[in-house]
């Protein structure tokens, strides 16, 4: 388990600037990617009318998810208790097995990777990957 220095904190702040605009169509490219790639994830959205690609409920859910994203940005510096009732939902209320909260961090990264060819840099890649990697430590807190 490796923490965010000062330095990534940075760099990954740096980068939602410039992805954060567009962190609803990011949103709903890869929790679309992931229901299809992974459908083992359908279980939690069988109350929806619709899971497929570009569908209504995918993309009203994928803004809300990084609207989730963007608030971690803001409390990168302690994101345990940034994200404390998000995790207490996602374990209380939710039950979602949180080996999921890293197939949907993938699934992210893979966005960012595709919609921000130039600004996601190899060294933006591995402060991403570690950023999200801790967002899914943060959301799991409340398993233990
Ligand atoms: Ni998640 C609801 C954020 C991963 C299943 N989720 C939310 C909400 C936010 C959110 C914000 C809305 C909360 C509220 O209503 O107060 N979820 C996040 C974040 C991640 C994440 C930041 C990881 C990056 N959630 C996941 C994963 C799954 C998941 C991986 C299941 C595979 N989330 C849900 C479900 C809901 C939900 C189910 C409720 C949806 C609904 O229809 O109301």
């Amino acid at each position: 388990m490796t923490s965010l220095t000062e330095k990534d904190k940075a760099t990954v702040k740096a980068f939602w600037s410039k992805a954060g605009p567009k962190a609803a169509e990011i949103g709903a490219d890869a929790l679309g990617r992931m229901l299809v790639v992974y459908p083992q994830t359908k279980t939690y959205f069988a109350h929806w009318s619709d899971t497929s690609v570009g569908s209504g409920p995918v993309k009203k859910h994928g803004k809300t998810v990084m609207g989730g994203v963007a608030d971690a940005v803001a409390k990168i510096d302690d994101l345990t208790a940034g994200l404390l009732n998000l995790s207490e939902l996602h374990a209380f209320t939710l039950r979602v097995d949180p080996a999921n909260f890293k197939i949907l961090a993938h699934n992210i990264l893979v966005v960012c990777a595709i919609m921000f060819p130039n600004d996601f840099t190899p060294e933006v890649h591995v402060c991403m990957d570690k950023f999200l990697a801790a967002l899914a430590r943060a959301l799991a807190e409340k398993y233990r």
